[in-house]
Formats: structure tokens, sequence, C-alpha cells
């Protein structure tokens, strides 16, 4: 996996040159160019230096202060992001995080690998990303509060219902959401949905919660049956995380008859061979927010490990890394493929080093990036907007079902433009390059702007 062609690779150095500094950003882009090498023969209309040079460079990058008061009252100081990445199929639409790993070169990978993320979805949504080098674990309520609020007094100028909504990532869920919400609502006196995953009784859309977990089991899904002959049921999966997209992920797999063995934090993993006991997880980590290593405190049967690094160790049929970027390295990959995993779909943005990907071949693993595997969450926020503004609100089942077609339309799609563009059946390179033609062709029909 190299970028092969000259166009290409001097895209890639111009993109190193502007940002020597930001290896997560030069990652997610070298593994998008190095799919756009078929369709630079085939449409070289599309992959024009005037269209690549302005995809790789966000429409506004905002960066600001966030001074808030702790328990002690001391003042404490936290950068907070914005990156409006493209806005060429609809508005900004993107996360935020909250984690001290958070810095500008997370936030240019989020915000790029977004934009065609949100493309795949059918849905008519650009991309942003956003957030903040602070860290919730271990503030108290009152704390992550004030900082919330403190974001939002200078976050609201730069977003609306029309202009960039924004949503939830790591370290900002449902309880972040409100505080957020609340405070943009106070300050605009306007109530019109700009942010999405609110609480249902707030605006918010059914399965919001669900979507990107869910989203991620329907994937595989359908992978398994059109291209294995198989299903979920009956296999062995090892899930990392034990937050919004892990519990969601683990719910659905066992609901489609599969034992999910593992879950995780970044502290460590705990298998259970019994099957991930899901209404004890849900009352550790969203009830009352503690550790993973509380779970085999309330059941024995089950192992603890400290440190992530062996989750990848532990034998199965299908892995779901839901945690972070870079999460799987290729040392990982050698041992999961050597255990003979069968299918391996992103749940975190960008699971897998670059190294790792390299290593796959279609035939050894069915690999899904996470553009693709994970675009549920962000789909169904698309379908929150719409019922925000239509002024209504629609059904579980009916949600659950758009996000079921969403999913699966987004397989056709990465396949269609895998069998098109001569790479049958390889999903990295289909979801790369459907998610990409729709953004250049839009880009290319709006002129230099
Ligand atoms: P949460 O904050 O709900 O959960 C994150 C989980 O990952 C926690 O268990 C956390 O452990 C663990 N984790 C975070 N950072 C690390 C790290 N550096 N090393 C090991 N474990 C870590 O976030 P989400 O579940 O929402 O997000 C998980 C992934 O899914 C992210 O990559 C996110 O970008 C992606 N995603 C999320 C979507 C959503 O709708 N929420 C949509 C699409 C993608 P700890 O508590 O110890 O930090
Ligand atoms: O990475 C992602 O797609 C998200 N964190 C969800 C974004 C959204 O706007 O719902």
């Amino acid at each position: 996996m190299v970028i092969e062609n000259n166009k290409l690779a001097d895209i890639y150095d111009l993109a190193k040159q502007r940002d020597p500094h930001k290896p997560e950003f030069h990652q997610a882009l070298s593994e998008l160019l190095i799919s756009l090498q078929p369709v630079i023969e085939k449409n070289p209309e599309l992959c024009t230096r005037d269209i690549l040079e302005r995809l790789i460079e966000p429409e506004r990058l905002i960066q600001f202060r966030v001074a808030w008061r702790d328990r002690n009252c001391e003042t404490r100081v936290n950068r907070g992001y914005r990156v409006q990445f493209n806005s060429a199929i609809g508005p900004y639409k993107g996360g935020l995080r909250f984690h001290p790993s958070v810095n500008s070169s997370v936030i240019k990978f989020l915000g790029f690998e977004q934009t065609f993320k949100n493309s795949l979805t059918g849905l008519p949504l650009g991309s942003a990303k956003g957030g903040s080098d602070f860290s919730p674990r271990g503030k108290t309520d009152d704390e992550i509060m004030s900082f919330c609020q403190s974001f939002m007094s200078e976050l609201f100028r730069h977003i609306g219902a029309s202009t960039d909504i924004p949503a939830g990532d790591i370290g900002v869920g449902n309880r972040e959401i409100g505080y957020l919400y609340g405070e943009y609502c106070r300050l605009m006196n306007i109530s019109e949905g700009t942010m999405t995953g609110k609480g249902v009784f707030a605006g918010g859309s059914m399965m919001r919660t669900e979507a990107t977990g869910y989203g991620l089991c329907y994937f595989a899904e359908e992978m398994l049956t059109r291209l294995r002959n198989t299903s979920l049921k009956d296999k062995k999966v090892v899930v990392s995380g034990s937050g919004n997209v892990a519990i969601y992920a683990i719910e659905k797999a066992q609901e489609f008859g599969a034992k999910v063995l593992t879950a995780s934090d970044s502290g460590g993993y705990i298998i259970d061979e019994e099957g991930i006991d899901l209404p004890l997880l849900k009352q550790i980590k969203e009830k009352e927010r503690l550790r993973i290593k509380e779970y085999v405190v309330r059941k024995p049967s089950a192992v603890y490990y400290e440190g992530c690094e062996g989750i990848w160790s532990v034998p199965c049929d299908v892995v779901m890394p839901c945690a972070t970027q870079n999460e799987i390295n290729k040392q990982d990959m050698e041992i999961l493929l050597r255990n003979g995993a069968i299918a391996l779909l992103e749940g975190s943005n960008m699971s897998c080093t670059y190294d790792a990907v390299k290593m796959i071949s279609q035939e050894d693993i069915l690999y899904v990036p996470s553009k693709a595997a994970n675009a549920g969450g962000v789909a169904v926020s698309g379908l929150e907007m719409s019922q925000n503004a239509g002024h209504i609100f629609w059904s579980r089942d009916r949600v659950d079902k758009m996000l079921q077609d969403i999913m699966r339309n987004i397989f056709d799609n990465c396949m269609k433009a895998s069998e098109e563009y001569g790479h049958a059946g390889n999903l990295l390179m289909g979801a790369n390059i459907a998610g990409y033609i729709k953004v250049a062709k839009a880009m290319k029909w709006q002129g230099v702007i």
C-alpha cells in the first residue's frame, strides 16, 4: 500500500508540508489517497489537484480558550476546537470529543474522515468535528456543567441548525449534550435542534443512543450473509471499549445470537466466557460510571486484565474495536489473522494503524473501515435533524427501519464502487471511493470556493 500516482503523492506531500505535526491526519489522508488510484485512472476529472487541494484544507478551524471553575473555585483552562471541514453536500455535521488526548491533529483527522462518512450515509450532511482536551473522568456533575457552559459560550456563535450541528463522541454523552444544548438555547434564545443526541424528551430522536453500535451490527449481518453465507449467530465476538458505541454493539450482536466475550476501558479489559452480562455492564458504566474492573467484582467468573494490549489475542470470529483510534496495530492484526477472525468492523474512528491495514488482504478477513461501519450514528443524527426541522417525532420502529436501510445502502454502495473500480469485494477501497466521489462531484459543480 503505497501512493504510486505522482499527483496523489504530491497532495500527500503538500499536506505534510502544511501540517508537519499532524500524524493522525497524515494517516487518514494516505489511506484515502491510496484508494483513489483507480479513480484517477477512470475519472481524472474527479481527482484534479484543484479538488484535492481544497478537500484537504478545512473550510474553517476555530480554536478557543475554555476557562471554568473547579470544585475548589480554582480556575482551570482547557483548549476548545471546532473544525468545519467541508460543506459541499450539506451543513457541517460531526461530534465533540472531550478527552485529554484531543489536539488539532486528532480533530483534523476526525473532521476529514467525517467528510466521507457523512457522504456515505446518503443524507445531505457536510462534515465537522470538535472537542477539548478536558477530561470528564473524575469530575463532579457541577464541574462538567461549568465546563460545558464555558465551552458553549464561545462555540454558540459558530453553529446553527442549518450551519453546523454538533453531537457527541468520546467523553460527550447525553449528560454533556444536555448541558451544552441548554447553554446554547439560553444564549441564542432559540430552540431549533442545533445539536443531535438530545434527550428524547427534549427534541432528540429515538434510537440515537443505540444507533452507532446497532448500525455496526446491521452492517456486519448484511456483509456476513451476502459475502460469507453466514451470520452473527453463534459467532464469538471481541469488542473493545465500554462506552456508547461498545455497549450498543454488544446489545445488538447478542440479539443476533452472537456471544460477546470482552469489554474494556483505558485501564484494562475483561473476558467473560459466558458472554457479557449486558445489564451488569450498563449498571456499572452508564449508571454508576465506574471502571470496567468493577465487573469482575460483581461477576467473579469473569477475568480482568490490567492494560488493553492483550484484548486482541482473545480468539474470536468477529472483531469490533469500539474504543479509540489506532487501537489495533500490526502485531495485534497478525494475532487476529492467525486466530482465524473472519471479519473486522471499525466501531471506533480509524481503529487500525496504517501498518495493520496494510497487512490485510481480502482473502484473509472482511475489513470494514470506520467511515462505513460506524456511520449509523451520524445517520440517525441526520434523522434527528429532519425531525427537528419538520417539528415531528418518529417512532422507534420507523427510525430503526431507516437505520437498517441506510446501513444496507452503505454496504451496497461500497460493494458497487469496489466492483466498478476493479477491486471487487474490497470494502476499504469501496468505502473510500464511494464516499469521495459524491463530495468531489459536489465540489466540482460548485466551482472554486
Ligand atoms: P465513550 O466515551 O462513550 O466511550 C469510549 C470508550 O473507549 C470508553 O470505554 C473509554 O475508556 C475507551 N477509551 C477511550 N480512549 C481510550 C484509549 N486511549 N485507550 C483505551 N480505551 C479508550 O465514546 P464512544 O463510545 O462514543 O466512542 C468510541 C469510539 O467510537 C470513538 O472512536 C468515537 O469517535 C467513535 N464513534 C462514536 C460515535 C457516537 O455516536 N458516539 C459515532 C461514530 C464513531 P475510559 O472510560 O477509560 O476512557
Ligand atoms: O464520529 C461520529 O460519526 C460521531 N461521533 C457522531 C457524529 C454525529 O454528528 O452524530
